[in-house]
């Protein structure tokens, strides 16, 4: 797959190993989310500029402040999508319920469930920020209800990102490989510049939130000390750690480079009856086609997460990926 080829190019020639009967509207579906996102692209550039920075004054449905720029981004979405007879219905993070396609609209074969900005609060700072995005299919002849959305992360016909950092960057897979592409602004469009990316097996890198380690459990204690022991301890070898403080920015680096992400449960979480940080339909699963199509692993600690049957729109779960042999190691610790 020589580089420099468009996303629309990309996907013409992928679209042989596409489901049945699934290659135009697959192909028309991407092209709109890759609209959306150089559209969003463009406002994250320009920042104050655009008047997008700040909060919007109000909270999601997960009790978490707004930012602008999340509304402004799923309406983007929505606006882009909603009219294009490609999709049954959409749902996402900033949305208590799916949002289904307008009745003067056509409906299609697929449901976007999608996080249009992750990591909103690195935006006022100018940190990285991304939109995850997640396509399954709805095989039923009437409108999506809330339930048909709740599919488990191995019914994914396309997983993917948009990382709005010095380049904007969107990265996919169809369930075949994982490739990604750069915005090339003179062009407004995608084009291929890494088209088979992998996760190293090993690694020395380690992703987590170390302000809460007192709360984690002790697999993830055992863990993250020994990371720190680094070559005196028992795994031999000496640790970095990232945080980048948007999940889009660290899955991005161990897409490129390798290491291991982590949100675990922790004991203020289970206080609260939560299952996670992270939700499951448009980060964990999204993600973990991914990582897991790169060669990597996606887990909770105990269960693979592309294997969870969900039962909410926005269901959280603990999250551990990346690079196989670190994936197991935390995963061995949690059995035993
Ligand atoms: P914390 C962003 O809000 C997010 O959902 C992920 O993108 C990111 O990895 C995580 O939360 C950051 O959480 O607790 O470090 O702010």
């Amino acid at each position: 797959m020589q580089q420099g080829i468009t996303l629309d190019e990309f996907l013409e020639q992928h679209s042989s190993s596409l489901p049945a009967g699934s290659g135009e509207g697959i192909r028309g579906l991407l092209a709109d989310v890759a609209k959306a996102c150089i559209e969003l692209s463009e406002l994250v550039r320009r920042g104050e500029l655009a008047g997008v920075l700040g909060a919007a004054g109000q909270e999601n449905v997960q009790g978490e402040e707004q930012k602008k720029l999340d509304i402004i981004a799923n309406d983007v979405f929505i606006a882009l999508t909603e009219g294009t007879g490609r999709l049954a219905g959409l749902a996402s993070e900033e949305m208590d319920h799916h949002y289904p396609i307008p009745e003067q609209y056509s409906r299609g074969q697929y449901l976007l469930t999608f996080d249009p900005l992750d990591g909103s609060s690195n935006i006022d700072v100018n940190g990285a920020t991304g939109t995850i995005f997640s396509i399954t299919e709805h095989a039923k002849d009437a409108a999506p209800m809330d339930a048909d959305f709740l599919q488990s992360g191995r019914s994914q016909v396309c997983a993917g990102y948009c990382l709005y950092s010095s380049a904007s960057m969107l990265v996919l897979t169809l369930g075949n490989g994982v490739a990604g592409f750069t915005l090339d602004d003179k062009k407004a469009a995608f084009v291929l510049t890494h088209p088979n990316m992998q996760v190293p097996a090993a690694t020395n890198e380690f992703a987590i939130n170390a302000a809460y380690s007192e709360h984690w459990q002790a697999p993830v204690k055992q863990y993250i000390s020994e990371c720190v022991e680094g070559e005196s301890g028992p795994i031999g070898k000496a640790f970095n750690m990232r945080w980048a403080g948007s999940m889009v920015g660290d899955i991005h680096r161990i897409l490129c480079r390798g290491g291991i992400f982590m949100y675990p449960l922790d004991a203020r979480m289970i206080k609260s009856g939560k299952q996670g940080k992270l939700r499951l339909l448009y980060e964990a699963n999204p993600m973990g086609m991914l990582i897991e199509q790169a060669g990597g692993l996606a887990h909770t600690g105990l269960v693979p997460i592309l294997d969870i049957e969900p039962d909410n729109l926005h269901q959280r779960v603990p999250v551990i990926m990346g690079s196989k042999e670190e994936v197991e190691r935390v995963v061995g610790y949690h059995a035993s």
